[in-house]
């Protein structure tokens, strides 16, 4: 990056602050905010000419964000959103090199260290996991966890990161975890528009910090804009701090400080700063800023202009009130600065800020030149033997006249070229293919990997231990094994805890918990509001932060209202960050069949759609369940753990090493061997196969049953096409609705295993109905798959390939 003067804000030390000193930082704010400026200005030009796709920028929230930077301390959190490149640069966390590198799409993290060229410009990020998927230190440096682009979907994230200052000053256990706090000082910082303060999201997450007493601080940058849409159609009283005044902690209450400033006011940013956050980091009390008359200089973003939908009145008064504009006129007229220093100041920075958009153009331009020049040398190389060279030379003008080609270009003559000497025999097209071989590699590994952590870490690398049994094992309710899994587990390492609605005084709805909350206290096994989104968003927030949260969803059918988080958040957070930051949280619910709309769905297809980058698990019986915690608890990934709901007072035997041993993850069982056809299932509907196993036995057919236990991954070890290679035939037994789990799973079989190879009958799926099953025992024989069912269903198969020996039942 090209040399510029001190590249950070630097705080203002009262007590030893002379005026020449506090002059140096103000004009180095107003550099660093000026930069900031030009940086939007010249991005929203690169895409306008085409050069970059899309952009959204910081500009009109500069000044705020640099009054925010003094306060931000080593070991702090971001959680923000795509308004923050000035706090980010003024903190250090990231720099105009990486801004414009973001903004190219730059595929490599050296360059984009926020997402590796994945993300959006504006999306920020710093990297807490070392090369080798181990924590980095995070109380020598500033963190900012990743950004995500859905308005207001980082808060409940920001209220974990801010819950996990409170475990580590008030559990003392922690004290050893160094690495990852210092008396729970660390303040999470949260951003967020305030048209994105109408999400439930933001309330959810805000009355919950208010309740927990964490140090949170929101602030909120109003520009009384979201898009098109004004205050008025937003916000009550278009004024959200006035609306959130219920909020504010009284003699007595817990609650808020809540702050109101203007963003264009410098002075009063600094102060209003320093104080909000002294006091949230000191006496862990949530803060609200509420940063008021900003501005969009360029407006929203680059899709449009904001000249359609703002009044010239405002536009006007948006000119005037620009933050800039108002810092530089403070300075002026307090003898900070002159005219003609800040016009030289900003010459010099407007000039800096194109040298780095150039060389961050360039850096990536050089490197897709090489992939042009590569494939057209063997392209060419190819149109010296081939019959139809004038068409491969056509390809070569085409590429070399492409204004700013990618990468994907270069791939794509290659792959023209291929396919266009598809008949010929020609040497040259081994290199070609080698090449795109090559190539295939390199790009899979800059924009397809790390959708998990894939460290040494991993749960896919935890030793499988199995379960141990004495001679005299004790028969239990299946929650007392799951209970005693969790008691061995909670003892082994004092960084798990956990958290849910009902789940620390009773010991959740089912009791696994029961009992744990006085053993382990209440800091360790806790009960929460009902707040689905933000006890996933508390769950990723811990673990981002070092420790290791079973976040409990009280029914799989509540999941629904923590899916964003789960999807957009959790899921991603590998893949968005190339690997930079993981959240080992594991999400424990329970589901499938029971009774009711609400509580017995089992919606597996709109889980396997919505959150791949979670392993999903699927017990059987809450034996499997423990042995696949004590997979997870010993590893570095996010997972799901559904539990069958009608288990828990089915007796289990309880293993002796029940908190050591392991289910690994993406390792099919077969339950029952069998020779005629392969029944795959999983969770609640096993049971039901096995029942349903007897009477086909009586009816002469022998099935076998296969339980993958996890579907993602799933059955690593092609069980089921070991199973197919036998039976040829397949039905595929569960009770998500038609299409959903049960189509994933043939996919799998069918298509990755390429078990349609070896099928003699249609394969079938035998799923629920298509609607929600109603309350009542008959309600579910005549909504989900029946012992009935899965016999009807077995027999039809049987019948189709054998129609002599299994006649038409009816
Ligand atoms: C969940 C979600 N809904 C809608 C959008 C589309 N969107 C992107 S930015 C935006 C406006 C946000 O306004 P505000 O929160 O005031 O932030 P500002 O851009 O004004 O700083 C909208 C509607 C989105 N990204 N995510
Ligand atoms: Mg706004």
């Amino acid at each position: 990056m090209p040399e510029t003067a001190a590249n950070v804000t630097s705080r203002f030390n009262a007590a030893e602050l002379s005026f020449d000193d506090f002059q140096k930082i103000v004009i180095n704010d107003y550099r660093i905010a000026y930069e900031s400026r030009q940086a939007s200005i010249l991005g929203r030009r690169e895409v306008l000419t085409g050069k970059a796709k899309f952009g959204i920028f910081g500009d009109g929230k500069e000044v705020a964000q640099l009054a925010m930077a003094k306060a931000f301390r080593q070991g702090d959190w971001r959680a923000g959103y795509y308004r923050d490149q000035t706090f980010m640069f003024a903190t250090g966390m990231s720099n105009l090199n990486e801004f414009f590198a973001q903004l190219y799409a730059h595929p490599d993290i050296a360059k984009d260290p926020a997402s590796g060229g994945r993300q959006m410009n504006c999306h920020y990020a710093t990297r807490y996991i070392n090369a080798d998927g181990s924590w980095a230190n995070q109380v020598e440096t500033l963190n900012c966890s990743a950004d995500i682009s859905t308005t207001g979907g980082h808060m409940p994230r920001l209220l974990g990161l801010a819950y996990a200052s409170k475990l580590y000053r008030q559990n003392k256990e922690l004290e050893y975890l160094k690495q990852f706090s210092v008396n729970g000082n660390e303040v999470a910082f949260g951003t967020i528009g305030n048209g994105a303060t109408s999400e439930g999201l933001f309330f959810e997450t805000f009355n919950a910090a208010g309740v927990l007493q964490v140090p949170m601080a929101i602030s909120i940058w109003d520009d009384a804009y979201a898009i098109s849409v004004p205050a008025k159609l937003q916000t009550t009283k278009e004024d959200i701090s006035e609306i959130l005044k219920g909020f504010q902690r009284e003699p007595g209450t817990n609650g808020y400080e809540i702050f109101k400033v203007r963003g264009w006011d410098y002075v009063a940013l600094c102060e209003t700063y320093e104080r909000a956050i002294e006091l949230c980091r000191t006496e862990h009390v949530p803060v609200l800023i509420h940063v008021t008359e900003m501005t969009q200089p360029q407006g929203h973003s680059t899709s449009g202009s904001h000249e359609r939908y703002k009044s010239k009145d405002r536009l006007a008064w948006e000119n005037e009130h620009d933050c800039l504009l108002q810092m530089r006129k403070w300075m002026i007229e307090s003898a900070i600065s002159t005219d003609e220093e800040l016009d030289e100041l900003e010459a010099t920075a407007k000039k800096f800020v194109r040298d780095c958009q150039k060389e961050a153009w360039n850096n990536l331009q050089n490197e897709v030149d090489v992939d042009l020049q590569e494939v057209a040398v063997l392209i060419e190389e190819l149109a010296k033997e081939s019959e139809v060279s004038s068409s491969l030379t056509a390809i070569i003008t085409e590429l070399k006249s492409l204004v700013d080609p990618g990468r994907k270009d270069a791939v794509s003559a290659g792959r023209k070229a291929l396919r266009l000497t598809a008949k010929e025999k020609l040497y040259s097209r081994q290199a070609l293919i080698n090449w795109l071989k090559s190539e295939e590699e390199k790009n899979n590994e800059r924009f397809n990997s790390k959708l998990f952590s894939g460290s040494i870490n991993s749960p896919l690398n935890v030793p499988v231990v199995p379960a141990e049994y004495d001679a005299d094992a004790k028969f239990l309710d299946g929650r007392e094994v799951l209970n005693a899994c969790f008691d061995a587990n909670f003892d082994r390492d004092k960084t798990i805890v956990a958290f849910g609605e009902d789940v620390g005084a009773i010991g959740d709805v089912n009791q696994g918990f029961a009992g744990l909350q006085s053993k382990y206290t209440d800091l360790r096994i806790t009960d929460t509001g009902i707040r689905e989104a933000t006890i996933i968003g508390q769950g990723l927030g811990l673990a981002i932060r070092g420790l290791r949260p079973i976040a409990e969803i009280q029914y799989l059918d509540y999941l629904l209202y923590g899916v964003t988080v789960l999807s957009d958040d959790l899921a991603t957070l590998s893949y968005r960050t190339r690997g930079g930051q993981k959240a080992p949280v594991i999400v424990r619910t329970r589901g499938h069949r029971l009774e009711g709309i609400w509580h017995s769905g089992s919606p597996m297809g709109m889980l396997l759609g919505s959150m791949r980058g979670i392993h999903i698990c699927v017990p059987r019986n809450m034996t499997q369940a423990a042995g696949m915690y004590n997979t997870l608890l010993r590893g570095d990934e996010p997972a799901l753990v559904i539990e069958s709901l009608n288990g828990y007072r089915l007796k289990e035997k309880l293993p002796s090493n029940v908190g050591e041993f392991t289910v690994p993850l993406g390792e099919a069982e077969v339950l029952l061997e069998g020779s005629d056809i392969t029944v795959v299932s999983y969770g609640s509907t096993l049971r039901i196969v096995e029942e349903a196993a007897g009477e086909l036995a009586k009816l002469g057919i022998s099935i076998e049953i296969i339980d993958p236990q996890t579907l993602f991954p799933f059955d690593n070890s092609k069980v089921c096409l070991g199973s197919l290679k036998k039976t040829n035939k397949l039905l595929v037994v569960d009770e998500d609705m038609p299409g959903g789990g049960s189509a994933y799973i043939l996919q799998k079989i069918l298509e990755e295993q390429k078990g349609y190879f070896h099928l003699d009958a249609q394969p079938r799926t035998l799923p629920a109905k298509e609607h929600r099953p109603p309350y009542g025992t008959d309600g579910d024989y005549f909504s989900k798959p029946s012992p009935d069912d899965v016999v009807e269903a077995v027999y039809a198969i049987m019948h189709e390939a054998n129609p002599t020996k299994f006649p038409d039942l009816f």
